[in-house]
């Protein structure tokens, strides 16, 4: 093996090791820049000549170096990224290496929430349809990896920073779920954002967006009444249903997920696999999906109580949708707070009058969630742990009312991650479960 090929990978996360297995196999060496001290995993790495807790490129390596495939977890506006445009030095995605291997179709989801539920809605009714198909990017399984699988249509999940990072996309189906402020630290302002995930429609065959998309797209999915190259909702003999155009596809009470925000999402997966599958036919087959852990999650609860775990709501926009899925006259006691990543949460205090009954906040930006309620009208109460939360929610739970955990806020300054967050919520539902049985039973 030769390094004579000038590549260095920066960062060496999922995506950094997936991206050198992936030129090593091509017969390239290429080195390894990472700004972290303790390298998460140094697997895979072979004798690849790595720098780990590197801020500023060393010069010498930057006069020798021709392309830099850049990780996600790395911003434009880190030094790293910087000094690479600076130089004029080509930068890549692993996204893009993957785009020039693949020899199939690609779909391709990008949106601020919804994006691992559509995918995996997208593979679902893909491979229900006879295609053999895999699924990855974004939500686990780096694209790369995916090439050793056989399949005849790809699905990726991709976020702003792998679309921003990207040049070279040419998907056969993309979607912009919807757009809401998140991800300030990474793009800057709302409009890098925006441009960033839009990218995912450069060259694409058949573009889906959403109703208020300023891109130009071949057609459009959103909740109201349908019309030519539209996806919507309308009543049919009395009850809601989905529809192509003129076409109805299923009543929304047979889909096999619940919450408003879920009906849009199977919207947009039928509307994404038009060009493989039939609409009418897809629809058939989106029965018999299972909802991923952590996303609007019904959990077995209390007696009489509703408990949902919706951990995955780290943004303001995804707490939006699941509180404006529920009737004014509802009755729920939120859990919410964590790390607000600098968003406004004060469009949280419209969409709780008259919902949220109790407001039981913890976490690092618990105060601003306060004060967005005490602005409301909406009675709060502040935690430190998840076991006072879910005890503070039972406490005020009556027959009929529904716990829901979905904080609008990231979990990393109580948790490693979203799933650990959940999974603790969903252990201290079934304590508080089985404490209830016990009780019942003495
Ligand atoms: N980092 C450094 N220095 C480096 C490289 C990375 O400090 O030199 C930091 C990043 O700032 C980040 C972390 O390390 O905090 C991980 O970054 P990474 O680029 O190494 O990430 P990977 O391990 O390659 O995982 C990435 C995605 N992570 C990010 O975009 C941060 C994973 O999505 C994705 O599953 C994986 O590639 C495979 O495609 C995770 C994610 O949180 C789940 N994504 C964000 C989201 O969904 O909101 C976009
Ligand atoms: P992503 O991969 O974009 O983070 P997920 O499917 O994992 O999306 O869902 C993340 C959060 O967003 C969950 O709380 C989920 O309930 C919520 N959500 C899912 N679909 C939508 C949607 N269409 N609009 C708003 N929020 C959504």
């Amino acid at each position: 093996m030769t390094r004579a090929t000038g590549t260095v990978v920066l960062g060496y996360g999922v995506t950094g090791k997936s991206v050198v297995q992936h030129l090593r196999a091509q017969g390239m060496e290429p080195r390894v820049l990472d700004t972290r001290a303790q390298p998460t995993s140094t697997e895979g790495l072979g004798n690849v000549e790595v720098h780990w807790q590197v801020q500023n490129w060393p010069a010498e390596l930057l006069a020798e170096t021709q392309q830099v495939i850049v990780s996600p977890g790395l911003p434009l506006h880190h030094p790293l990224v910087r000094q690479t445009h600076a130089a004029g030095i080509a930068t890549a995605s692993d996204i893009d290496l993957f785009m020039a291997k693949v020899g199939a179709p690609v779909v391709g989801v990008t949106g601020t929430n919804g994006k691992s539920t559509v995918v995996s809605l997208v593979g679902h009714l893909l491979q229900a349809g006879g295609h053999e198909c895999v699924v990855g990017g974004n939500l686990g399984v780096p694209a790369l990896e995916l090439l050793e699988a056989p399949a005849d249509i790809y699905v990726l999940e991709l976020s702003s920073f792998q679309l921003a990072h990207s040049a070279h996309l040419a998907l056969a189906s993309a979607g912009v779920l919807n757009i809401t402020d998140d991800h300030r630290d990474w793009h800057g302002d709302f409009e890098s954002y925006k441009r960033a995930k839009e990218r995912i429609y450069v060259n694409a065959d058949y573009c889906v967006g959403g109703l208020n998309s300023d891109c130009s797209v071949d057609v459009k999915v959103d909740m109201s009444a349908p019309s030519a190259n539209r996806w919507g909702v309308a009543r049919r003999e009395n009850t809601p249903w989905l529809f192509c155009g003129d076409i109805p596809l299923i009543a929304v009470s047979d889909l096999p997920l619940e919450g408003r925000h879920n009906v849009e999402n199977c919207l947009w997966a039928l509307a994404l696999v038009e060009p493989w599958i039939e609409p009418r036919h897809a629809a058939q087959l989106l029965v018999g999906f299972q909802g991923l852990p952590h996303r609007f999650e019904f959990l077995s609860g209390p007696t009489d109580i509703h408990c949902i775990n919706d951990s995955k709501a780290t943004n303001v926009g995804a707490t939006l949708a699941a509180l404006e899925g529920f009737a004014r006259d509802e009755s729920l006691i939120l859990i919410a707070g964590g790390d607000s990543k600098h968003a406004d949460l004060a469009p949280l205090g419209e969409a709780m009058q008259g919902r949220v009954q109790r407001l039981v906040t913890l976490g690092q930006d618990a105060a601003t969630l306060n004060e967005v309620a005490s602005a409301n009208g909406v009675l709060w109460q502040q935690v430190t742990t998840m076991d006072d939360a879910v005890s503070a929610a039972f406490e005020h739970a009556k027959a009929g009312d529904t716990v829901l955990l979905s904080p609008a806020c990231a979990s990393l300054d109580m948790y490693a991650n979203f799933a650990a967050r959940g999974d603790h919520f969903k252990e201290l539902v079934s304590q508080h479960t089985k404490a209830e049985q016990v009780a019942l039973r003495s």
